[in-house]
């Protein structure tokens, strides 16, 4: 599809509206903004913006619609525009019809964030002309254009942006795992689990899907795809593909060869484990050698907030875990630490429910330290849960100095809230990077 000259609105004035807005610029096509809020501020933009009702003037002559991925499609402007036939895109769809080097897409429920990281920093120590782009924060489209036939684009891709690709084919495609989430927007996980293999749909067999042995859901609908699959597991010897056997190792099943164990690694856990052999199994097929890939696994460092070392303190480990802010990636978390652990969590109250997380502790808290507006409910599910040791902290700092009086070396720190962090802070940006500070004044 050329868009040039072409009536093309932009729907939805964020991050990658902004980036939508800048390329169609750059491709001549003849572009209208539109966001659904009436008092955005519109000053930058020298061509016709809408802000409010959409207007129905929009709709003459308009020959393509520029969806951004947090706009729903069953508002009524998408409902007229099916009816009438103009074609729908998303921004991803949009930037892939510029892009003109060899793509990997990474997709899942959790885990994106890092192998895409991951996967970017593989790429980028083979070949410096590597785009990281996407759902991790900086809009595809913004990039495209720096794109050529020797270079590399990795793209964190989600289920929102998935739902508005027609042509886009990446070389390798990742699902990492799928588990409930986003079903207001997408209503079934049936609909919801079709979206993520969207990311397949135009793969073929000289592309790969890497997928997640382990996953009931991708494992069974493997069979469907047109495209080579390639699995990984971390929980059983595979043949067609990567896994971790009983001492940690990663074994690729392909050959038999021990790659490396996840002691080498600076990211624990077994998603983690995941997350790493998914990224071996895209670079690998981006032609990266081994050992490059090898090297920079293990240099790699936690993203910052999820299971992110910070220091050592008299042979105690302290772990920045800032981002489980709901009891499902805390679990994530407590289950990475190998060694007894402090735990500190609270905050934020959204009415969830605690158990599954103390229940995950698993014998591994030592001590956990409460804070914020979830610690007496905490503490009650604790106390019902036969979990007695736990105890009321008033501030993080205090937290972490409590902390230290009672970890051994040996022993672990983590900060992992399984709570948001609004009730005593801005973000969970802002929350681990005061306990970070904290943890570096010991
Ligand atoms: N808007 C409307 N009508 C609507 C809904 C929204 O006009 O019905 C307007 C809003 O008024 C606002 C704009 O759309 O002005 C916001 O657009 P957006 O929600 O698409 O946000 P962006 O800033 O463009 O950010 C998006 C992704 N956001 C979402 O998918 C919700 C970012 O992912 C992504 O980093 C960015 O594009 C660059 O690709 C964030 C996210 O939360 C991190 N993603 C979800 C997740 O990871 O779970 C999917």
């Amino acid at each position: 599809m050329t868009l040039k000259g072409k009536k093309t609105v932009v729907i939805g004035l964020g991050k990658s509206g902004l980036a939508s807005y800048e390329l169609l610029k750059k491709m001549d096509a003849d572009v209208c903004l539109y966001d659904g809020k009436k008092d955005l501020d519109t000053s930058s933009y020298d061509v016709p913006v809408y802000l409010g009702e959409f207007p129905e003037e929009i709709f003459a002559g308009l020959d393509c619609a520029v969806f951004s991925p947090g706009v729903p499609l069953d508002i009524p402007v998408a409902e007229f525009l099916k009816e009438k036939k103009i074609p729908m895109i998303g921004e991803i769809e949009l930037a892939w019809l510029m892009e003109q080097g060899t793509v990997a897409g990474i997709t899942g429920t959790n885990g994106k964030t890092t192998t895409t990281t991951l996967t970017g920093e593989i790429m980028k120590a083979y070949k410096e002309n590597t785009f990281v782009v996407g759902n991790i924060g900086n809009p595809y489209t913004k990039e495209v254009l720096k794109t050529t036939p020797d270079s590399v684009t990795v793209a964190e891709i989600s289920s929102f942006q998935l739902e508005t690709i027609d042509s886009f084919c990446p070389k390798v495609s990742a699902i990492l795992n799928i588990t409930p989430d986003h079903l207001n927007r997408h209503k079934t996980m049936e609909c919801y689990i079709d979206m993520k293999f969207a990311i397949t749909k135009n793969q073929t067999e000289k592309e790969l899907c890497v997928l997640n042995y382990e996953d009931q859901v991708l494992r069974e609908r493997a069979e469907e795809l047109s495209c080579r699959v390639a699995f990984f597991s971390s929980k059983q010897k595979i043949e067609n593909g990567l896994y971790q056997n009983e001492n940690r190792d990663i074994v690729d099943g392909r050959t038999g060869r021990v790659l490396m164990n996840m002691k080498e690694s600076n990211i624990p856990g077994d998603h983690n484990c995941e997350n790493i052999m998914a990224a071996i199994l895209i670079t690998e097929e981006m032609g990266v050698p081994m050992d490059i890939i090898l090297q920079t696994v293990k240099s790699f460092q936690a993203v910052e907030h999820r299971v992110e070392f910070v220091k050592t303190v008299a042979g105690v480990d302290y772990y920045n875990d800032s981002k489980g802010t709901n009891p499902d990636a805390a679990i994530k978390g407590i289950q990475s630490m190998d060694k007894p652990t402090v735990l500190i969590g609270g905050g934020y109250d959204k009415g969830g429910e605690f158990d599954e997380w103390i229940r995950a502790f698993d014998g591994k808290v030592k001590k956990l330290l409460l804070l914020g507006e979830t610690a007496e409910r905490i503490a009650e599910t604790a106390e019902k849960l036969g979990f007695k040791e736990y105890e009321m902290v008033k501030s993080l700092e205090e937290a972490v100095k409590r902390a230290k009086k009672i970890a051994k070396a040996g022993d672990a720190v983590l900060l992992s809230p399984a709570c948001a962090s609004w009730d005593m802070f801005d973000s969970y940006e802002q929350r681990g990077n005061l306990f970070k500070e904290y943890v570096r004044s010991l």
